[in-house]
């Protein structure tokens, strides 16, 4: 058998194409469509996770300690349109006042999708980012995961604490069941916020074909409360990424905010003045980004005064401003090559 014959895209990919990871022996790259699928058939199902599917009931959830957050949360395949037409029907970067011209813009994603408790019926859309967790300092939070995707994926928590067999992560041969949540399968994650976790982390999956699912959406917020601080008047959430066609299968890459791209898609954010304004910032992709709010600046880590921060892939941070000058502002990412590629969206305070 001769091999399959190298196409010009895959030619690129192997001569000069940036690696995005190595899945079951397979290379792949960032500028060429993945088959998750049949990566994922690669992947050798861990003993543990073969051994639990056959013994239901096997495991048995830590102990929760504290106030109880319940979560129910699915991941699901969905269609996702990271640019949408505007009512005229156009697809408009506000920020640059030109029309976007980056072809088709719609792939199938994956996305977290909240749901009422034993997963009774859908409280909204699967999106991207997925839904926020939001717990306090004292709490355990405890997220029961349904796979509705067709690869197996997962949810591992940053910035919280959990034993060993709740970090839902893959990890080859030593993989326990909630790194490893195959298709129609269910995990009850439980994950603890003593003292020390308060701040603004993520999730995302953590399974046998990560990353593409993370590329595909599957990724959110979490946040623990500081029960000793005033609560913001508002907060936003704001996660920078990249749609990349290994995970898309579109044309080109797409630099975003929150699973859109390009001012006037990506979220526009609204505050008063007087309001105390937290934006919980991170990243999640191959890429440094920064934040950069136009007309403000706080005090960041060591206390110097900063309206611009850098941060790398999974860093997650929180700024608070007391808002105090309105108008129509920008916030985005001061890479330019991510800025004028999407990365940027609205701010208005009136
Ligand atoms: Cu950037």
């Amino acid at each position: 058998m001769s091999p399959d014959p190298i196409d010009r895209r895959s030619f690129l990919g192997a001569a000069g194409g940036a690696l995005l990871c190595t899945i079951g022996g397979q290379k792949v790259y960032a500028d060429q469509e993945a088959d998750v699928e049949r990566l994922a058939s690669g992947v050798t199902i861990p003993p543990k996770v073969e051994v639990a599917e056959n013994n239901p009931g096997m495991i048995k959830a830590s102990a929760v300690t504290g106030n109880r957050k319940e979560y129910w949360i699915a991941a699901e395949p969905r269609r996702w349109n990271i640019i949408p037409a505007n009512k005229n029907g156009r697809k408009r970067d506000q920020m640059l006042n030109q029309t976007i011209n980056k072809g088709k813009t719609s792939f199938d994603a994956y996305a977290y999708r909240p749901y009422s408790p034993n997963f009774g019926e859908p409280l909204g859309p699967a999106t991207v980012p997925g839904p926020t967790l939001d717990a306090t300092v004292g709490d355990t939070v405890v997220v029961h995961f349904r796979n509705r995707c067709p690869v197996p994926v997962t949810m591992h928590p940053h910035g919280l604490f959990y034993s060993n067999e709740m970090d839902g992560a893959y990890k080859g041969y030593w993989t326990d069941p909630g790194g490893f949540v195959q298709t129609d399968q269910e995990f009850t994650y439980v994950w603890e916020c003593p003292e020390g976790t308060q701040g603004s982390w993520i999730y995302h999956d953590h399974g046998p074909v990560d990353p593409i699912p993370v590329y595909k959406g599957l990724f959110g917020s979490i946040v623990v409360r500081d029960p000793n601080e005033a609560p913001p008047d508002r907060e936003f959430f704001i996660g920078f990424h990249s749609f990349v066609p290994a995970a898309t299968g579109l044309r080109t890459n797409f630099n975003c905010v929150n699973g859109r791209s390009f001012t006037g898609t990506t979220p526009t954010f609204r505050a008063n003045i007087g309001d105390v304004v937290d934006f919980h910032v991170y990243g999640i992709d191959d890429n440094f980004h920064t934040f950069h709010l136009h007309g403000h600046r706080w005090v960041d880590r060591g206390g110097e005064i900063v309206d611009n921060r850098t941060f790398g892939p999974a860093d997650s941070f929180r700024i608070r401003i007391t808002e105090d000058n309105p108008g129509r502002w920008l916030y985005h990412c001061h890479v330019f090559s991510h800025l004028h590629d999407g990365m940027s969206g609205w701010y208005l305070v009136e």
